[in-house]
C-alpha cells in the first residue's frame, strides 16, 4: 500500500515537532526538507506540518537566516559531520544551527497547509518569519541586478551538481581533518568524493569565521534559488490578503525577480546559473534551470522554451526528471545531484507545469508513481532503471508522493496494465490512512 507507507515513513521519521529527513543519514532538522514534509504532512496531519514550519522558524536568526540545519541535542555529535562543534552557533532560542540558508520554499509550504485546513490564525503567525526569511535574503545576498546569490553549494540543495564544478575549481580544499559520516550508510560511487567534501568544508569554515557574513571563493546565482525566492514574494503576497494586509509590495517584488531571472539567467532554452564575481553563465544541463517554470509571471515564450528542453533533453514524457541532462557530459545515473531523478525537483517542475500543461504534469507525477512503486521512498533513483539510490525511507520521497496522489486521485496515476485493487495501489483516503497508522 504505497499511501500507507509513505505515512509509515513520515510517523517513523517524526520526532516530537519536526521530521528527519531519514534516520540514520540526516538525524536533524533541515530546512528545506521540512518544507516538502509540510506539503506532504498536510495532507493527513494539517496539525503536524503546522508544527513542522513552526519548528523550523523557532530557530531563525535575528538577523532573518533560516538556517540549513537545526540541530537535536540529544544526537550525539558524531551522528553527522558536520555537527553542532564545527558550526559554533546559537540562534537567540539558544539551539544550535548551521549558519548558512537554503532554497526558500517555505512560503509556498506554509500556503499549502492552510489550502488543506484554513487557519489564518497559523497564517498570521508564521507571515512575518516568512518576510524576514526574504528580508535577510535581499538584505544579505541580493546583486544590484536584483539577483539572490548562495555562499555554498549546499544552499543550493542540489549539492554535488556539475553546475558548480567550475566555481568550486577555485576552492582550495581544507586540510584533512574530519570524519565523513555519510558513507557509514551509502556507499561512496553515490555520494559525493572526498574532493568534494574538502571543498565543502573549507567553503563552510572560511565562511563562518567571517561571522557569518562574508561570502568567499563561491557565489553564484542558482536558478533554483531565486524562482524559490519569487515564488515566495507571490506566494506572500496571498498570504498577506488573507492576513488583511498589503499584497502589492510582495507583487512588486516576484515581477521585478522574474525580469531580472530572465534578463540574467535565461539562455534562450534553460536557466542558467551565473558567476557573481565574473558576471559569467555557468552554463550546465541542471534540472535547476527548470524550475523557474514555477513562477506565475514568467513569460508565456520563456515557459514553452522551457517545456520543449524539458521534453527534448529531460525526457519529460518518459523518465522522472533527472537532475542532470542524460545527454550531457558529466551526467551519472546514480551519484547524488549528478543525475539521478529527486522527487522534490520533479514535483518543483510539476508545479510549474500543472497551469501550463496538464496534460504533462500528469505524466511527470505518473513518472514518480512509476519510481516510488519499483523501489520504494529512496532519496533519489536512476531515470531509466528507476533503481533507488541513497538512503531508504526518505521523507521528502514520501511526503511530496501524497501530495501528487492527493491531487491527482491515485487511479490516474495508476501504471498501464494494473488495476486500482491490486498490490500497493489498493488505498483508501490519505486521511483515513493518518488514523490507521497512527492507531
Ligand atoms: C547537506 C537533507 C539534505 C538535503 C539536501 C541534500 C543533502 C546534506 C548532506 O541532504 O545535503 O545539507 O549531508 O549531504 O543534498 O538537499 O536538504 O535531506
Amino acid at each position: 500500500m504505497i499511501l500507507r507507507d509513505a505515512v509509515r515513513v513520515l510517523a517513523s521519521n517524526w520526532d516530537g515537532s519536526y521530521t528527519v529527513p531519514s534516520r540514520r543519514l540526516y538525524p536533524h532538522q533541515w530546512s528545506w526538507d521540512s518544507a516538502f514534509i509540510a506539503i506532504g504532512n498536510a495532507r493527513w496531519s494539517p496539525r503536524r506540518a503546522r508544527a513542522e514550519l513552526l519548528t523550523l522558524f523557532g530557530a531563525q536568526w535575528a538577523d532573518g537566516r533560516v538556517p540549513h540545519i537545526v540541530f537535536n541535542p540529544a544526537v550525539p555529535e558524531g551522528a553527522y559531520f558536520p555537527g553542532p562543534e564545527f558550526w559554533r552557533t546559537g540562534a537567540p532560542s539558544g539551539v544550535r544551527t548551521s549558519g548558512i540558508v537554503q532554497p526558500p520554499v517555505h512560503a509556498l509550504a506554509a500556503w499549502k497547509v492552510h489550502l488543506s485546513e484554513p487557519d489564518p490564525a497559523f497564517l498570521r503567525r508564521i507571515y512575518p518569519r516568512l518576510v524576514a526569511q526574504q528580508e535577510f535574503l535581499r538584505s544579505a545576498r541580493r546583486s544590484p541586478e536584483g539577483l539572490i546569490s548562495i555562499v555554498h553549494p549546499w544552499e543550493s540543495g542540489m549539492d554535488n551538481s556539475p553546475a558548480w564544478d567550475l566555481p568550486l575549481a577555485a576552492v582550495r580544499p581544507g586540510p584533512l581533518g574530519f570524519v565523513r559520516r555519510d558513507l557509514d550508510s551509502v556507499s561512496a560511487e553515490e555520494r559525493p568524493t572526498d574532493r568534494d567534501y574538502h571543498q565543502y568544508v573549507e567553503l563552510a569554515r572560511a565562511y563562518r569565521e567571517s561571522g557569518y557574513r562574508e561570502p568567499g571563493a563561491f557565489q553564484v546565482e542558482c536558478p533554483l534559488f531565486n524562482a524559490a525566492y519569487g515564488v515566495a514574494e507571490s506566494t506572500l503576497a496571498r498570504i498577506a490578503k488573507v492576513c488583511g494586509l498589503d499584497p502589492e509590495p510582495h507583487e512588486r517584488e516576484a515581477a521585478a525577480l522574474t525580469r531580472a531571472m530572465v534578463t540574467h539567467l535565461f539562455d534562450g532554452r534553460l536557466f542558467q546559473a551565473r558567476d557573481v564575481p565574473s558576471g559569467a553563465l555557468l552554463r550546465s544541463s541542471s534540472a535547476a534551470g527548470l524550475t523557474p517554470l514555477m513562477l506565475p509571471g514568467l513569460p508565456p515564450e520563456v515557459a514553452e522554451a522551457l517545456i520543449g528542453t524539458a521534453l527534448d533533453r529531460f525526457g519529460l514524457k518518459e523518465l522522472p526528471l533527472p537532475s542532470y541532462a542524460p545527454d550531457a557530459p558529466g551526467f551519472d545515473a546514480a551519484r547524488y545531484w549528478r543525475g539521478p531523478s529527486w522527487v522534490n525537483v520533479s514535483w518543483l517542475v510539476w508545479q510549474g507545469l500543472r497551469e501550463r500543461r496538464p496534460d504533462l504534469a500528469r505524466t511527470l507525477a505518473e513518472s514518480v508513481m512509476r519510481a516510488v512503486s519499483r523501489s520504494g521512498f529512496r532519496e533519489y533513483f536512476d531515470p531509466r532503471t528507476l533503481r533507488g539510490h541513497g538512503c531508504r525511507d526518505f521523507s521528502w520521497s514520501a511526503a511530496l508522493v501524497l501530495d501528487l496522489v492527493a491531487e491527482h486521485g491515485l487511479n490516474a496515476l495508476k501504471p498501464p496494465g494494473r488495476q486500482a485493487g491490486q498490490e500497493q495501489w489498493s488505498v483508501g483516503k490519505v486521511d483515513d490512512i493518518g488514523d490507521h497508522v497512527l492507531a
